[in-house]
Order: C-alpha cells, then sequence, then structure tokens
C-alpha cells in the first residue's frame, strides 16, 4: 500500500478562492452541493484532480454547464477534470449518508446530531476537494434541516442569515470572513443545552462565548466557560494574541475519535472534556478540560491563524499549542506538578514509541495514514522540541521569535522551518544544528560522569550523548541539548545553564567541595535519557535538598528505578532502604507547601514507568516488585500514613489548587493505608460514602480494588446502579472493572461489551474498557497463555470495521513484540500477523502491524 513522502511535496497547482456549501441535511441521505471559484496558480498543468471518498457523485457543472460522465474520470478517490480555463467555476453535488458513518470522519450522524470532524483528511468525505491545509479558501455555509429535531445550526464564523423555507424546513447561513484550509471546517445541527456568556478583549471589542451540551447537561459546562474565558485573558496577557470573530462556539458531543477539535469559530469537544461537576468528575477531569479548552482556543492563533502547508508539518502546530496550553496550565495551578506530569507522558509514552517500529521524528518524512501520526512523538516531544528553544532564547527572545513568525506568515501555510527561521532572524542566533531535532527520532542517552580533584577542589563533569538506532532511522547525530544544573552545596546555588551541541563535553566547577552534588537536567531541560552513577544517599540528598521541585522528584524516580533493577535481578524481595522510609516518614508528618507535589514524591512510579527502562521487559518481576514495595511502606510507615490521612481529611469540593492538593495527599495515604487489612474496611467504606467529589469517592474504590477488599465487589455493584444516568460516570466504572488484576477480568469484559450503556459505535465506551485493560491491567494484558493478547486482537478486528482510527490506536499495545521475552513475542507476533493477514484490514491498522511485523 503506498505512503506518501514529504520529499514529494509540490505546491498546489490550484487554489480554491471561495467555498459556498449547501446541506441539505437528513441522517440517510444528506445532498451537499459545493460551488467552488478555482484559479489556475500553474499554467503548465491541465488536470484538476479532487479527492473524494465515500461519496455518491450527483452531477458536476464546469462554469454553469451541466457535465457528462465522460467528461471527468472517477474513481473510489478522485475526480480528475481537464481544464482550459484560469479561473472558472465548480459546482459539485455529492450525496452522503451520515448516520452510516461510524468512522466519525467527514460528516456523522449520531445521538440525533450532525457533526463533522475533517482533520486531517476528512473533508473529502464531504465533498470532492483539494483536501490540502495549504489550499485556502474563504468559506460560506447554507444549513438546511428540520427546525424542531434540529433548532440549532451551527457553522464557522458569522451568522449572515436564518429563515424558514416553504417547506418548513429551516436556512441558516454562514460566513467566515478568514480564508482556511478545508480541514479546519465544521457544522453541527442537533438540539442542545446552551450556555452563553461575553468576553471582553483587551483592545474592548465584545466577544459572545457560547457552549452547545447535551440536554440536561447545561450546568456541567460552566468550569470549561470559566477555563475559556481564562485561556483568552492568558494569551493576551503572555502572548499579546486577541481573539478575532464575534463568536466562539464549542459544541460537546459524547461520539468523537479524539479530545476536541480547533475548527474556527467552532471548536467541537468531545463531552468529556468540557462536562464536568465536582461530584461527577475527578480533579484530573477538571484539570483536563482547562487545559484541553485552552489547548483548542491557543490553535487560533497556532494553527489557524498560521497553519500548516502540509500534513508533515504537524508539530508546527501541534507541538506549539501543547507548549502553549502546558505553560497555560502551568500557570494556573502546581507548576512543579504540571511538569513531572508532562515528562511522565514523554519519558513512557514517548520513549516507548521512540523504542517501536512506529519510531518518528517530529517532522515524519513518510505516511500511509496521516491520523497514525497524531502522536505523542508530534504533540509532546513536539512541544518539549518548543520548550527547548524558549530555554535557549529566553522568554523575550522566543516572544521576539513568535511576532516576526505571526508578522510574517499570518494568513498562510507553513513549515517547521519557517518557524525555527523566526525564532532565529529575531534573535540574531543560529539555529541550525538545533533543526536536526525536527529530523531525528529517537531518544538521546545523555550520561554523566563526575570526577573530584581533591588537590585543586575541582569538580569536572563529563557528559557524552548518543541516540541509539530506531526502527526508522540508522544513523543519529549529536543534538543541541540545553542542559539545565545546579550545584548543592556550593555557593553557586543558583540554576544555570550549560549547552551541549557535540557527542561530548566537559564542566569544571573550581572551588568546591568534595560534597558538591551536581543536579543535572532540572525542569527535564532536553528530552533525553538520563545516566548517571549517583548512590542512593546522593539522590535522597537531592530529593531533600534541591530548591527545584521538579528535580527533588526525579532524584526519587532514579532511586526507585535503582531498587526495582535490583528486586529484578534479585529475583525476590529487596529491602527498601532506610533514608527512604526517614524521608516519607519526614514528609508524612510535615508535608511540603505544594501538597500535590508531596502526593507525587509519595508515590510508587508506575508498572508503565519502570517497563520503558527493560529490554526484555520482565512483566511479572517488575509487578511482583511494585506490590513487594507498595506492602513495605504501608507496614513500615502504617502509623504516619493513618496520622497524614487524618490531617488531611476535610477538604472543600471546589476544584481549587489547595484542595487539589490535600485530596491527593490524602488519596496517596489512602492507597497504602487499602494494603493493611486491619484498616481497611472503615477507613475505605467512610470515604466511600461520605466522599463529597468525584475524586475521593472513585480513589477509594481503587484503592479498594488494589487493596483486595473484600467488600469491592459490593461498592463497584453500588457505584454502577448510581451511575446508570451519567455515561462519562460509567465509563470510569467500566474502566475499574477492566483493570482489575484477576483472571475474573476477561469475563466482566465480556459481560461490560454486552451493557446496555456500552456501544461499539462509541469511541469514549470503547477505549474505557479498552484502554484500561491494555494499559492499567499489565498482569492480565501480558499472560502468558495468549489470551490478554487474543482478546484485544478479536477487539481491533471488531472496531476496524466499524471505526479504523480507534481501531489503529488500540493496536499499539501489540507492536512492541521485540522487547518481551520469547514466549510472549511469539504470541504477539501471531497476533499481529493474523490482523496483517486479514483481508480488508484498514490503512490505519495496516500501516502499523505491516511496520511492526517488518
Ligand atoms: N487538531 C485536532 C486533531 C484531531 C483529530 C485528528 C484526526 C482525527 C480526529 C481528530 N480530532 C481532532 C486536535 C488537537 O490537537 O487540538
Ligand atoms: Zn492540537
Amino acid at each position: 500500500r503506498p505512503f506518501k513522502r514529504l520529499a514529494d511535496y509540490l505546491p498546489p497547482a490550484f487554489s480554491i478562492e471561495s467555498t459556498d456549501l449547501t446541506f441539505e441535511l437528513d441522517p440517510v441521505n444528506t445532498v451537499v452541493t459545493a460551488e467552488l471559484q478555482i484559479r489556475r496558480l500553474d499554467s503548465k498543468v491541465v488536470e484538476l484532480c479532487l479527492q473524494g471518498q465515500q461519496l455518491e457523485l450527483l452531477s458536476v457543472q464546469y462554469k454553469g454547464h451541466l457535465l457528462s460522465a465522460d467528461d471527468y474520470q472517477l474513481d473510489d478517490k478522485s475526480l480528475r477534470l481537464t481544464v482550459q480555463d484560469d479561473r472558472f467555476s465548480l459546482v459539485i453535488k455529492t450525496r452522503l449518508q451520515p448516520q452510516a458513518n461510524t468512522a466519525l470522519e467527514g460528516l456523522y450522524y449520531a445521538n440525533n446530531t450532525f457533526c463533522t470532524q475533517c482533520e486531517a483528511e476528512g473533508f473529502q468525505r464531504i465533498t470532492y476537494y483539494l483536501d490540502r491545509p495549504d489550499v485556502l479558501s474563504l468559506f460560506s455555509s447554507s444549513l438546511i434541516a428540520d427546525p424542531q429535531q434540529y433548532p440549532f445550526l451551527l457553522s464557522n464564523g458569522n451568522k449572515v442569515e436564518q429563515r424558514e423555507l416553504t417547506d418548513g424546513r429551516r436556512l441558516v447561513r454562514w460566513q467566515d470572513p478568514f480564508p482556511k484550509p478545508c480541514y479546519l471546517f465544521a457544522l453541527v445541527a442537533g438540539d442542545f443545552d446552551t450556555l452563553s456568556s461575553e468576553y471582553q478583549t483587551a483592545s474592548g471589542r465584545t466577544v459572545q462565548l457560547e457552549f452547545y451540551v447535551e440536554k440536561g447537561q447545561g450546568s456541567k459546562a460552566s468550569f470549561a466557560l470559566e477555563s475559556l474565558k481564562r485561556a483568552m485573558r492568558w494569551d493576551e496577557e503572555r502572548f499579546g494574541l486577541e481573539y478575532d470573530l464575534e463568536r466562539y462556539m464549542v459544541v460537546a458531543v459524547d461520539f468523537f475519535n479524539m479530545g476536541a477539535m480547533e475548527n474556527k469559530g467552532l471548536n467541537v469537544f468531545n463531552s468529556k472534556y468540557v462536562l464536568v461537576s465536582e461530584a461527577s468528575a475527578t480533579d484530573k477531569d477538571f484539570f483536563n478540560v482547562e487545559s484541553i479548552i485552552g489547548h483548542e482556543y491557543f490553535h487560533n492563533w497556532t494553527g489557524n491563524r498560521v497553519t500548516c502547508r502540509d500534513w508533515f508539518q504537524l508539530s508546527l502546530k501541534e507541538g506549539l499549542t501543547v507548549f502553549r496550553d502546558q505553560e497555560f496550565s502551568r500557570d494556573m495551578g502546581s507548576a512543579t506538578v504540571n511538569r513531572i506530569d508532562a515528562v511522565q507522558v514523554i519519558r513512557t509514552a514517548q520513549f516507548a514509541e521512540d523504542a517501536s517500529p512506529m519510531a518518528h521524528p517530529i517532522r515524519p518524512e513518510q505516511v500511509m495514514e496521516m491520523n497514525n501520526f497524531y502522536t505523542v512523538t508530534v504533540y509532546d516531544k513536539g512541544a518539549e522540541v518548543i520548550r527547548m528553544l524558549h530555554t535557549l532564547l529566553g522568554e523575550a527572545g522566543f516572544q521576539a521569535g513568535m511576532r516576526l513568525y505571526f508578522q510574517r506568515h499570518d494568513g498562510q501555510a507553513v513549515t517547521c522551518d519557517d518557524f525555527v527561521q523566526a525564532m532565529q532572524d529575531a534573535n540574531q542566533q543560529d539555529l541550525t544544528a538545533f533543526r536536526r531535532w525536527y529530523q531525528q527520532s529517537g531518544t538521546p542517552v545523555l550520561s554523566v560522569k563526575r570526577s573530584y580533584d581533591a588537590d585543586r577542589r575541582q569538580l569536572t563533569l563529563t557528559l557524552q550523548q548518543k541516540t541509539p538506532p530506531t526502527a526508522d532511522q540508522a544513523q543519529k547525530q549529536p543534538l543541541v541539548l540545553p542542559i539545565r544544573y545546579q550545584l548543592l552545596g556550593s555557593k553557586r546555588s543558583s540554576s544555570e545553564l550549560f549547552v551541549m551541541t557535540s557527542a561530548q563535553a566537559s564542566l569544571t566547577f573550581d572551588n568546591v567541595e568534595a560534597t558538591a552534588l551536581p543536579v543535572v537536567l532540572e525542569d527535564f531541560s532536553a528530552p533525553v535519557r538520563l545516566q548517571h552513577d549517583y548512590s542512593d544517599a546522593e539522590l535522597l540528598r537531592i530529593a531533600t535538598e534541591a530548591s527545584n521541585g521538579f528535580a527533588r522528584w526525579d532524584a526519587l524516580q532514579s532511586c526507585w528505578l535503582g531498587w526495582l533493577q535490583q528486586a529484578v535481578a534479585k529475583g525476590e524481595s529487596y529491602e527498601l532502604p532506610e533514608g527512604l522510609f526517614d524521608f516519607y516518614q519526614q514528609l508524612l508528618h510535615q508535608p511540603l507547601t505544594d501538597l500535590a507535589l508531596t502526593a507525587e514524591l509519595l508515590k510508587v512510579p508506575d508498572y508503565a514507568v519502570f517497563a520503558e527502562n527493560f529490554s526484555p521487559i520482565p512483566v511479572d518481576a517488575i509487578l511482583d516488585a511494585i506490590t513487594d514495595f507498595r506492602r513495605q511502606l504501608s507496614q513500615r510507615l502504617a502509623g504516619a500514613w493513618l496520622h497524614c490521612y487524618q490531617q488531611q481529611r476535610q477538604t472543600t469540593p471546589d476544584y481549587h489548587e489547595t484542595n487539589v492538593g490535600q485530596r491527593a495527599l490524602k488519596n496517596r495515604c489512602l492507597e497504602f493505608l487499602a494494603l493493611l487489612p486491619e484498616c481497611n474496611k472503615t477507613v475505605l467504606e467512610q470515604q466511600y460514602r461520605n466522599a463529597n467529589t468525584m475524586t475521593d469517592q472513585l480513589a477509594a474504590l481503587k484503592a479498594a480494588q488494589q487493596g483486595g477488599y473484600p467488600g469491592f465487589h459490593t461498592l463497584m455493584e453500588d457505584f454502577g446502579k448510581a451511575w446508570q444516568h451519567d455515561v462519562l460516570v460509567l465509563d470510569k466504572w467500566f474502566g475499574l472493572h477492566a483493570s482489575n488484576p484477576d483472571p475474573a477480568v476477561f469475563a466482566q469484559i465480556e459481560a461490560l461489551c454486552q451493557h446496555d450503556k456500552f456501544s461499539w459505535q462509541n469511541p469514549n465506551r470503547v477505549r474505557a474498557v479498552f484502554h484500561a485493560f491494555t494499559m492499567l491491567n499489565p498482569g492480565q494484558f501480558h499472560r502468558l497463555d495468549g489470551r490478554g493478547y487474543a482478546l484485544l486482537t478479536d477487539t481491533v478486528i471488531q472496531l476496524d470495521g466499524i471505526n479504523p482510527q480507534v481501531a489503529a490506536r488500540l493496536v499499539t499495545p501489540l507492536l512492541s513484540w521485540k522487547r518481551f521475552d520469547t514466549e510472549r513475542q511469539s504470541l504477539l507476533r501471531a497476533a499481529l500477523e493474523r490482523l496483517a493477514d486479514r483481508a480488508g484490514i484498514s490503512d490505519d491498522v495496516f500501516e502499523k502491524v505491516s511496520k511492526a511485523l517488518a
């Protein structure tokens, strides 16, 4: 099957100056009329090739003349015409069946609502078009539908007309004043609860803010609405960027392939990232809502006003926008915990992707199915690359670069190189070597060695970087690494920056004591794997003394990894050092001011964090060691967990930094208390029954599950009944069932798939069950009888016929088969072969599976 390659990019030979769309909406028979004003840009090209998929072509008019089938070529991917004029109009009529569109790309109909998803290449499922991001057009759209069933007819831009037609249908017309690529087009038609407000921009304009959510859910959108206002203000204050339309609409739908979509003036959101209340959503859910609302809003400049030239440049908008949303979240809550969370994503998911058959640079060079490249590499490593630019240039230099970028490219479709060039020119810095981050895949390993010369009182750090080969690239070169460091126990106690540009470098510190201790890679200033030879005592010293909160946490992570490696090597219980118990005892009696950070410091890392550091991955030994570490901590510090738990017990329910930190710490204590048979019952039951937030209730359930509390099933039954009416909460319940570490989980998953609220058509439901099973239940998923792999393979096959995009995301845990022992390797390989050999398997799944087997 063919790949598309970055090297083959050619500018478009035609532009579409305006696009006028009329939708006669009906779930089984929607007619779309597209009137395009087209201009030839390259006089040598006579063939106009428009992309189109899953369309029924009804008619084509060229300059007002109806064409016959002999006048064009049509196949299942395109409509081609030979054209002589330099300017001409085309009117194309197509018929769609939105209800049958379970792939949720293009125009689909679910839950009595019409909705579109056009990124990356979904617009070609609406009409024949130049479906590429560098074709910018002025869009207008008329939506026609029965006003009883679909009272709200929404599209991008300004509403310019509304009238009732003689046949009783309603027509609403929209015009978007900003030229845009078709991936930013959107329409929504349905019946909703609305929540509106106004926002006054810095320059004094008034913007209407409108949220459209499922009937009866209006009150759950107010946090999202307030988050939007905070994001708008923040972007004005930090980046000097103001919103540009009169109206900003957000629609929440339950059927959605991803988190949200930044369509111009009309964002569409997965309802999970809009609808929250203290009773039904956790603090993590609130956090996600604010961050994703921010992310989509920030795209209005970084993505919409300046967009991508081609899809290989996706990180231009996504890496930059993730960086912006991370900075926003950091300013809204605990800066350190935000950084820890972002780093965890890189160290687990992104490093794993680098080590997998799907390894690619943040600017990929070839793709079969673009939807497969909305990855942690493009998004999160992309954001780390932007963060390194920020570290190298400083806030003022970075903002100067941003201003130049918008000055040069507003209204254009550009490349990652254009972005770096603007940063370079605004700062008169040569970023040539830095650009390598865009073309090189893989995780650099940075090793640090120390030597101390007692006579000279001189400490030398020798740094070496090396990037191991990846599945897509054998040869690697040194990268530019900004390394933030601090020297503990010396006069130079503030944080400094060293920029490493070659494979080896050294740093010397004069006039320092033998006890001076360098803290390297503060705030994870470069996305690398760090190797060092620090002792437990030194790491615990960093965890206690470093001024950088992230560095404290990170030192402890290194300790955990070392202890786990020893436990795995020994094959039996490894006794945790006294220093750790002392450190924890101290934290539990005197938590840091940042309670959320305290909770992070008190955590035994998850399976995924440990697994990422092994090849082959010793699944069972890691799980055994984690269980043993938790047991040791719970028993040795039983009194301290209880003391701290009681100190933090009362929390006010609202989502506010202090309350969030308090809950995080309290629930960390609960996790360990639940492992003690003597306090299980009262503490768990009380917290479950008296919880005033979903955070606390769910934490009690999870702790009960992990602690093997016998009353767990009764609590789950109670929870399932109590939340029957709320699918977003039921998703949590589905996930908890699927993460049950007992073999009974297979029967439970079978039952969940029969649940009347479960639907194979709904990605949220499917992900709730199967994401939890594959990612949060490693013991059962990686069973040595292959039952876990077989379940996932059957699921992928079933889902591929319904929604290939979601199926391809779900298949990921099967790909890294080479990272396991030989028994698991052969089971995983057989599962992959079963998928590859299946007739009619989608390009989405095939691309990933075939790479894994190559
Ligand atoms: N830019 C949006 C990407 C997206 C998407 C991509 C493929 C298929 C479905 C999708 N839904 C949303 C989301 C974002 O990064 O903001
Ligand atoms: Zn995005």
